[in-house]
């Protein structure tokens, strides 16, 4: 299988993360990506190949202009109001307050344009952003030609960011850019199937109210699980997207006798369908030694996973999303890739 890979994600290193009330370093941070780099490598899953430049027109479509002018201009704004650590959101507009005004300041735009603090900004964020859709697309277009399979080594991840928000380390949604991708060059039903430990709340708000991108979902339950205010089971699409969206909230402590049987009803949702491609939001934080996260996946049910999306049979797109066990996330990642291939 093909990787598309940016070194460009280095320039994004955020500091600190407030996780537990405590200040600690950034569990997103650029080893992950080099982790599974290393093990696409390791065990010569094929070639690794450098992003194509798409610039923003293929963003715009999934994303507000505003919002995309937000992320470029917001480091230098945040640098002109004299400030050199990274730039991290501290207030939001909740129940009640005022969303028709957009802040002229730089703290009131960081909080109108996010949904949590987990978005540092630093000198380097947009350019690795930018160069993270940039893997997305040029391994869509890659399927929109014809590839069974393609791996887009993202980083930073995506599916957390709707139009006009980021959040829970994800700036732009590759997953959703690539899925409008497809769309554009020719596909008519897109099928997105998120196995990171994470509801895809931007994902899913980005398609849903539409019927050509079938959005399914196995995650923790919002209940008890970041980012609790969206991902529950009657959350069905609205409008013409009624029906073409599916979410598998699970309890804590789900291994792969509750995870198995959930993945192939979702399966069995994007079969029927009839999708002409999908895209896999890949996060690997279902892991039992993730440290973030309250699944319980071993390494090699991440082949079976890759496995069950192999039985689809659809020309797939791998988008990288989350994981952060750094010294499992490569076998994670990679055994997915594997076993979709074995089928
Ligand atoms: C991004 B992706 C955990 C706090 C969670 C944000 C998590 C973002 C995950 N107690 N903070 O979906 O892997
Ligand atoms: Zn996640």
């Amino acid at each position: 299988m093909l990787t598309i890979y940016s070194d460009r994600h280095h320039r994004h290193h955020g500091n600190t993360e407030l996780i537990d009330g405590q200040l600690l370093p950034c569990f997103e941070m650029p080893s992950r990506a080099d982790h599974v780099l290393a093990r696409v490598r390791h065990v010569n899953l094929g070639e690794v190949r450098e992003p194509d430049a798409f610039g923003l027109a293929p963003v715009r479509r999934v994303h507000s202009p505003a919002y995309v002018d937000f992320l470029a201009s917001a480091w230098s704004e945040w640098a002109a109001a004299g400030r050199t650590h990274d730039a991290l959101p501290l207030v939001w507009p909740v129940r009640g307050m005022r969303t028709d005004r957009v802040p002229h300041d730089i703290d009131g735009k960081l909080g109108y344009y996010s949904m949590d603090a987990g978005v540092p900004i630093t000198a380097g964020t947009w350019d690795a952003v930018q160069a993270s859709a940039d893997v997305a697309l040029t391994g869509a277009r890659l399927v929109a030609d014809g590839a069974k399979g393609v791996f887009s080594l993202c980083r930073p991840p995506g599916h957390h960011a709707a139009a006009d928000y980021m959040g829970g380390y994800c700036y732009l949604n590759n997953a959703a850019i690539a899925a409008q991708y497809l769309r554009d060059q020719g596909a008519a039903k897109v099928a997105i199937l998120d196995v990171d430990y994470h509801h895809g709340n931007g994902t899913q708000s980005i398609f849903y109210d539409r019927a050509d991108v079938c959005f399914a979902s196995l995650h923790g339950d919002p209940m008890v699980e970041y980012p609790y205010f969206l991902g529950h089971a009657d959350e069905p699409g609205v409008g013409a997207g009624l029906g073409f969206n599916h979410n598998y909230p699970l309890p804590h402590g789900t291994a792969w006798d509750t995870y198995g049987p959930a993945l192939e009803h979702a399966c069995a949702r994007l079969r029927a369908y009839g999708a002409d491609a999908l895209v896999v939001s890949l996060g690997v934080d279902t892991f039992e030694h993730d440290p973030i996260s309250r699944f319980k996946l071993v390494n090699a049910d991440y082949l079976r996973m890759g496995e069950a999306i192999g039985r689809l049979g659809l020309r797939t797109l791998f988008v990288m999303e989350g994981g952060y066990a750094v010294d499992d996330i490569g076998v994670n990642a990679v055994n997915v890739l594997q076993g979709f291939e074995a089928v």
